[in-house]
């Protein structure tokens, strides 16, 4: 057998060094080193050799499969040079193309309109934040006045994290406000833009994983008139134009009064399928801070005299905003993945 292996060695690496290119050096690495190929074929025939013999055909198999390697290694490096050689050297290389453009990829329609909606906050001295999306029950729900066992919290169905119902994904932006009131000292003004998860059915207008933008100012004599003016300015510069708005009352545990901020449809007069033929679209839950809340927030801080603060505080669907902005009729195509969708909106 060990004659069998020099011999197999000699023509092998003789072989290799004469293939003339990749593809003729593909099949005789297959040939030697496949699972089929001749070194298999030596090393599973070890256990039918005789006891002494095995050893030694091992190793030398083994050997070989590692020398055979390197020659087809480098036999393949020097193959590509020469390629590239000829081919600089007037075999088919012409200098005057135009080079390979690489496909560009683009921003997705919600970071486009995520960044304008920024854009216009920051504009208006607002700090942009960020907050965990893998929150604490305690800033999804209880320091927003929603005690455990509350029945508002079906209002939103949570994927909870733990047996003990102490991590949840958070269902909503709200509790940035809570961890903002930590940190910031009055008067500030934020945004919090962000993922948000709820244990719903999709539809054409539901997603499980969507996104937010929450907005809190806090300071001295803050009124709804603050509030409205507000979302009017960011509705006219997203829009372009005036828009009409009213707010209805609304219940959301956190703010008080509470209320659905509702803006006239920018796409028809009389009813279409974005307002569901209403004429009116539902663009925010909003309000003025639960005093309790600001209780909660600013627990423990020496440096702020609750009792002087009000403040007011919205939260928009982006996806929902994307989806008017663009004409979108289904939500589930902004997080389909698919690229055919994703390409008609370039930026
Ligand atoms: C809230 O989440 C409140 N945190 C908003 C708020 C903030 C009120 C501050 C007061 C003060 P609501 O559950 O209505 O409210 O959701 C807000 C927006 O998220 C909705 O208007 C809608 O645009 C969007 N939204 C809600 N559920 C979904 C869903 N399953 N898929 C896509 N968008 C959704």
């Amino acid at each position: 057998m060990l004659e069998r292996l020099e011999s197999l060695r000699q023509d092998a690496l003789a072989r290799v060094a004469e293939a003339t290119d990749a593809e003729a050096l593909r099949v005789l690495e297959k040939e030697l080193l496949g699972k089929e190929g001749v070194i298999s074929e030596i090393l599973a025939a070890i256990p039918t050799l005789p006891q002494e013999e095995r050893r030694d055909t091992g190793r030398g198999a083994n050997a070989l499969k590692g020398e055979l390697l390197e020659a087809i290694g480098s036999k393949r490096a020097l193959l590509d040079e020469a390629l590239v050689e000829a081919l600089r050297d007037g075999g088919g290389f012409d200098p005057t193309l135009p080079p390979a453009t690489p496909a560009r990829g683009g921003l997705h329609p919600i970071t486009q309109v995520r960044r304008e909606v920024e854009a216009i906050f920051t504009s208006m001295g607002y700090e942009v934040l960020d907050g965990p999306e893998v929150e604490l029950d305690y800033y999804n729900f209880q320091a927003l006045n929603v005690p455990v066992d509350h029945p508002s919290r079906e209002l939103q169905d949570t994927f909870y994290c733990d047996d003990s119902h102490t991590v949840v994904m958070r269902t909503q932006t709200s509790p940035v406000q809570i961890r903002a009131m930590e940190r910031l000292k009055p008067p500030f003004r934020v945004i919090a833009p962000g993922r948000v998860f709820r244990n719903e059915e999709q539809d054409a207008t539901h997603e499980h994983t969507f996104h937010q933008v929450e907005g809190l100012v806090v300071g001295e004599d803050i009124q709804v008139g603050h509030l409205t003016w507000t979302l009017r300015r960011l509705l006219n510069e997203l829009f372009e134009r005036e828009l009409e708005v009213r707010l209805r009352p609304g219940y959301f545990p956190f703010v008080e009064p509470g209320f659905e901020f509702d803006v006239r449809c920018p796409f028809c007069e009389d009813g279409c399928r974005v307002c569901s033929q209403t004429t009116w679209i539902e663009f925010c839950g909003c309000g003025m801070v639960q005093p309790c809340v600001l209780e909660a927030g600013f627990s423990g801080r020496e440096d702020v005299d609750v009792s002087k603060l009000t403040g007011f505080a919205f939260g928009f669907g982006l996806d929902r905003l994307v989806m008017m902005r663009f004409g979108i009729d289904d939500i589930r195509n902004l997080m389909g993945g698919d690229l055919r969708f994703l390409e008609q909106f370039p930026c």
